[in-house]
């Protein structure tokens, strides 16, 4: 009885599931699919561009739906995960994440697969944005030394997901065979300032994250899902240091930002920012005003946000520890005018007593101004601990112990120790080119800080005190001379 019941239910559910389907079939969304499938293109066929992560091919603007030649190579090379860490990675085009491709509703897709002669394994494509059978799984299975063509046309406008799906799926993936592909509506998507191409995955090594050395991929872990690198377009510092992403105040960017996984979401926020659009899931709903999107294994979203004040924006899983210990972190570096109404920065630093005492504050003034009163040593470390907190471990990481061959360590830094004046200079001016910090090479970019003589005491202070360092307390006298 109780299970007559239940199954009636189930099928009230399914045919009212059925009957919504049919209905949305008759508004403008689904015709679009329909109407694509229709769609006659130009005779000349057009060879597609194709780029490296984090660019992207020129936009499809008005252009008419056409045909598009698409030669796509796979390459297994040896390359680096991490700064010392060596991994054997299959690909789409010779990068993490593979080439991205860009076209529009209604193009007619000739696609070429290559495996390349060296390679050891056959491997194929199936894109999410081709309707047939596999995503062109089956048609385009190919091995070393052999190629492939199959053809389809994009009736679906979108950002989608492509990745290797010959067995082992889930390892071919976790060695890096994944990219996007975007088709664009008609008439194209708004125009922004700037795009780029950020892509997540998790990797599974034999050793512990950042064991030196070539490590094999560990199946078990990845089994496990116990990721041990989860990194933006595939190795650590990918998108930090000389690889930053940079834009200018006032202008709009957007981010086609994809998943490959193959096991873990990714809570996609940037530090610093407000999406002002969300494409949800890569489709046609825009959500607005979004402060972090879910981006599940084999799916993507169109990010989009105006920056208004200089900083560094900073691309994060906000599973954090994926962020700060296992890699996924990226630099967008924001240049420009500040815009005092959008953000202040600092106004006030002061002692906090609770229990009715009076609030002694003093104004902290812009970069370069004389400051207050010279602050105690105690009161230095805490203000430059917050400093530090804020300004600095981003890069620098949360005890100094930099990170991969991108940021050095503040932390038992014999750069750092030998010379004050120079580390003051560092925070005030920036650097660039190459140094050594106990005995390895760094050869990136550090942008200037803007910040007051205070601050730069304190955070200075702070830093030598700490972490192994060897105890200088740095004066706003000496921050003050180097400024001139
Ligand atoms: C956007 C990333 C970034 C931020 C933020 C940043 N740094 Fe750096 N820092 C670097 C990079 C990269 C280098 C190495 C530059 C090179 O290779 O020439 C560096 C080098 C240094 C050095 C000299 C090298 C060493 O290890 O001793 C010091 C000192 C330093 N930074 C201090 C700071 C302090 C203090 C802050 C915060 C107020 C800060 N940095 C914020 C990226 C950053
Ligand atoms: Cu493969």
């Amino acid at each position: 009885m109780k299970a007559t019941i239940l199954n009636a239910m189930w099928l009230a559910m399914a045919l009212s599931v059925l009957y919504g389907c049919r209905q949305k079939s008759d508004d403008g969304e689904e015709n679009i699919s329909a109407r694509a499938v229709r769609m006659k293109v130009e005779s000349q066929p057009v060879k597609a561009e194709l780029t490296s992560p984090p660019l992207v091919p020129k936009p499809v603007g008005n252009r008419p739906p056409q045909k598009l030649i698409v030669d796509m190579e796979i390459i297994e090379e040896e390359g680096e995960l991490a700064d010392g860490v060596r991994y054997v990675f299959w690909t789409f085009g010779g990068t993490v994440p593979g080439s991205f491709i860009r076209g529009r509703v209604g193009d007619e897709v000739e696609f070429t697969l290559k495996n390349h002669p060296d390679n050891k394994l056959p491997h194929n494509i199936d894109l999410h944005a081709v309707t047939g059978q596999g995503g062109g799984a089956e048609a385009s299975f190919v091995a070393p030394g052999h190629q492939k063509t199959f053809k389809f046309k994009l009736i679906n406008p979108g950002l989608f997901v492509y990745h290797c799906a010959t067995a082992p799926v889930g390892m071919h993936i976790g060695n890096g065979m994944y990219g996007l592909i975007l088709v664009e509506p008609a008439g194209g998507l708004p125009k922004v300032d700037r795009e780029y191409y950020v892509m997540q995955g998790d990797f599974y090594t034999k050793g512990k994250h950042g064991e030196p050395g070539l490590q094999p991929f560990d199946m078990q872990k990845a089994y496990d899902e116990h990721a041990d690198y989860v990194l933006f377009n595939g190795k650590v510092g990918a998108l930090t240091g000389d690889n930053r992403l940079t834009a200018n105040t006032g202008e709009t960017v957007r981010l086609f930002v994809g998943n490959g996984g193959p096991n873990l979401v990714s809570s996609f926020h940037v530090i610093g920012e407000i999406f002002d659009k969300v494409y949800i899931e890569g489709g046609s709903a825009v959500n607005r005003n979004v402060q972090t999107t879910l981006i599940p294994a084999g799916g993507a979203a169109i990010v989009e946000f105006k920056v208004e004040v200089p900083s560094n924006l900073i691309l994060v899983d906000h599973a954090l520890f994926r962020t700060f210990n296992k890699g996924a972190l990226g630099i967008l570096e924001v240049s420009g005018e500040k815009n005092h109404l959008v953000f202040e920065g600092e106004v006030l630093e002061g002692i906090y007593q609770p229990e009715g005492a009076t609030i002694q504050s003093t104004p902290v003034s812009e970069a370069g101004a004389e400051p207050a009163k010279p602050l105690t040593k105690p009161e230095k470390m805490q203000l430059g601990q917050r400093i530090y907190n804020t300004a600095c471990f981003a890069c620098h990481q949360p005890n100094g112990e930099g990170l991969g061959e991108a940021f050095p360590p503040l932390a038992k830094s014999d750069y750092l120790n030998k010379d004050a004046a120079r580390a003051i200079n560092t925070v005030l001016r920036g650097l660039s080119g190459e140094i050594t910090v106990n005995g390895k090479k760094y050869n990136s970019q550090m942008p200037a800080q803007v910040l007051n003589d205070q601050e730069v005491a304190g955070v200075l202070t702070f830093i030598y005190n700490n972490w192994g360092n060897n105890g200088t307390e740095v004066t706003e006298e000496q921050v003050r001379a180097q400024r001139k």
